[in-house]
């Protein structure tokens, strides 16, 4: 049996400890063994463990009288017809046990004075001011719409009639700022308009999941248990099941939210879109960011199908073979192989990295999700391998992407193991730099601590099983401190004092990756669990702050802004890093960067007619108006910014997990009996 499905068993075993496995847990790795690829190996191990010749470690131990042992077949068999799976087992040590958590680490704030506490209080309440001047505008030209177009004084929509994507994305916005009028008049609107029910058109599986599904349900529990938002998140997520379509583990990337009557030319039209879909391939993101959504429905409603159809998806990407952690974006639906070379931790790569961590933290941090960790630890070790440089002239730390050259030459396996063997495939280093990987040092940070401040830590509060940062945890949060600085800095040196889209930098062709190890063997791959015995790098970091300052223009020398990505959306991934590093850290600067970031959406993405506008050129003064406010915007960059400048009682990150869109579901803990 291979590390990695030894590493689904030991989970399952590690329940019960040193105890034997109970029937259950059997008939569970039973049928784990049918669907996964390594079905052969864990029968092999499993058949041996029930005929009594070794348990399912390999270990052996004492034979069974044979009656027993024919009746445990039984059990098996009669389990696998009944459509028991091995996700029951899983799931059932999530859901039913579990509850959110009352208890939160101490708020320990730094030592700011009143004056202080008074100014960031002030900032906040311009946040709120923003909020109201963008959703005023939106309300009054444009409301039910799912985009905000403020100069043409209109709506835009990402389907025909649209899913009034900006007002359940706003709710928890809303209910957390303490917006009570907006908020019931946008309640208002989805008890009346709110309708999943658009036939003959297909909408993105991913962002309706993260924007509509994640809107409702923080909603839901943010309003203190409103039933209007349950009764339609579990409309929207029994439709969402329908992009299941074939008896495969992954959702189609697009969904018919409704379906047009049989025989209609329509209804032939929509199984023809299904079909080739089927067929296709999904990125990483599209299927890998599902998980927190459905596992949060499973948990409220008591009914396991969302998690379950969640985690099939996470139960086949774990299946892949992986290059030091790292897969590439899109992978083939029918046969589960990787289909494109390139690795990102931006578009269509992102969220699968941060819901990697956060599934774990959701359940803080539970044994039986101990894989999901595993997989997060091993992908950021591959992103330090080889996704990390440092710009020529000024040395700032960016992530850029990777280039596997493998498509139509060898299958993906064979080109892991080439690559693993040391005897060819070396990836290619890409210098891009996107500002959708922004969020990446907010995640490393979150990894680091899994949200408890250092302070916390520090004085021993957290419920961390260590009172202190592994060295695997310090460097991730040096990295993310790094990286942070390397975004500031995407928006600090531009005119406009905005980041663009992208960038691509100057940096040394022929050097490595500051963390750059290319061992074969047994210490790749490696996890938490052996922290101490991790391949340390080459690499140290300086041991507070960020050590001399680049200048501005060795900066500028070394970020190429290419003109046709120099534009800004009002994404919130640099706010969102700041907001997570400032509640880790506290340290000033990451509230003074957000603040900055503020002022400039205030002088240029501030429409005076009511709502902000995107920029086509952050590089020139003034930039020209793109004209659409994007509803991450009220969902994420206004939340954040809000958030950044709130006290750590305002969504305490021991206690909350933010889904990928800035909703917040609450943090689950067993019930301690
Ligand atoms: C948001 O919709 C989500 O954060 C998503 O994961 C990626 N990008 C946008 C905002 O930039």
């Amino acid at each position: 049996m291979t590390s990695r499905a030894r590493n689904w068993v030991s989970t399952a075993r590690r329940r019960d400890s040193d105890d034997d496995l109970s029937v259950q847990e059997l008939s569970a790795l039973t049928i784990q063994g049918t669907d996964s690829p390594y079905a052969g190996e864990t029968d092999t191990v499993l058949a041996q463990a029930v005929r009594g010749t070794t348990d399912a470690t390999g270990k052996s131990r004492t034979s069974y009288p044979r009656g027993l042992l024919v009746l445990l077949y039984c059990v098996i068999i009669g389990t696998l017809l009944l459509g028991h799976h091995a996700y029951r087992y899983y799931f059932d040590a999530v859901t039913p046990l579990f509850e959110p958590d009352q208890q939160s680490a101490p708020n320990l704030l730094p030592d700011l004075s009143p004056q202080e506490q008074e100014l960031w209080l002030r900032r906040r309440d311009e946040v709120v001011g923003a909020f109201r001047h963008a959703w005023g505008g939106y309300r009054r030209d444009a409301f039910g719409s799912d985009e905000y177009a403020p100069v043409a004084r209109t709506g835009l929509n990402l389907s025909s009639r649209g899913l009034g994507y900006t007002i359940v994305d706003s709710l928890d916005t809303m209910l957390l700022m303490g917006l009570t009028a907006e908020y019931h008049d946008a309640r208002q609107w989805i008890t009346a308009h709110l309708d999943f029910d658009i036939a003959g058109e297909s909408v993105s599986v991913f962002e309706t999941n993260i924007r509509v599904l994640g809107g409702l349900l923080a909603a839901y529990h943010l309003s203190g248990k409103d039933q209007l938002y349950l009764e339609r998140a579990v409309d929207l997520a029994d439709r969402l099941l329908t992009a299941w379509t074939s008896t495969g583990p992954y959702p189609t990337a697009k969904v018919f939210l409704a379906r047009s009557p049989p025989g209609t030319a329509a209804h032939l039209l929509e199984w023809q879109t299904i079909n080739v879909q089927a067929k296709g391939q999904v990125s990483l993101a599209e299927v890998g960011s599902l998980q927190l959504e459905f596992a949060y429905l499973s948990h409220i409603t008591g009914d396991p199908k969302y998690h379950r159809r969640a985690q099939d998806v996470m139960r086949a990407l774990h299946a892949i073979p992986t290059l030091d952690g790292l897969l590439p974006t899109f992978v083939n639906v029918v046969d589960n192989t990787p289909s494109a070379g390139q690795v990102t931790a931006g578009a269509h790569g992102d969220s699968y990295f941060e819901y990697l961590l956060k599934q774990w933290i959701q359940t803080r941090g539970h044994p039986d999700q101990q894989a999901l960790r595993d997989m997060y630890d091993a992908s950021v070790e591959g992103i330090k391998r080889h996704m990390i440089r440092t710009s020529l002239t000024a040395g700032v730390t960016l992530v850029g992407e990777l280039w596997l050259p493998f498509l139509g030459r060898v299958p993906w396996k064979q080109y892991v193991n080439d690559y693993n063997r040391g005897v060819k495939n070396r990836p290619e280093f890409i210098p891009k730099a996107e500002h959708l990987a922004c969020f990446l040092p907010g995640l490393l940070a979150l990894g680091a601590t899994r949200g408890y401040s250092l302070a916390a830590i520090r004085a021993g509060h957290s419920r961390r099983t260590k009172p202190h940062l592994t060295p695997r945890d310090q460097e991730d949060l040096d990295l993310a401190e790094k990286l942070a600085y390397g975004c500031w800095k995407m928006y600090n040196s531009t005119a406009t004092g905005l980041a663009p889209e992208y960038i691509r930098f100057d940096y040394d062709r022929f050097g490595q990756s500051p963390y750059y190890t290319h061992t074969t063997g047994q210490d790749r791959h490696s996890t938490t669990a052996n922290d101490a015995s991790r391949p340390r790098t080459g690499w140290s970091a300086p041991a507070a702050g960020f050590g001399p300052q680049p200048k501005a223009w060795a900066i500028e020398a070394d970020y190429i802004v290419p003109p046709d990505h120099a534009y800004n959306l009002l994404r919130p991934e640099t706010v969102e890093t700041l907001f997570i590093l400032w509640r880790i850290t506290k340290k000033p600067q990451y509230r003074d960067w957000g603040w900055q970031i503020f002022r400039q959406f205030q002088t240029y993405s501030f429409f005076k007619g009511g709502g902000y506008t995107s920029l086509k050129d952050v590089t020139v003064v003034p930039p020209e108006r793109e004209d659409k406010m994007e509803t991450f915007f009220l969902a994420e960059t206004l939340k954040y910014f809000y958030l950044l400048f709130s006290p750590d009682d305002v969504l305490p990150l021991d206690q909350y997990v933010l889904n990928t869109e800035a909703h917040p579901f609450p943090i689950l803990d067993r019930v301690t009996p």
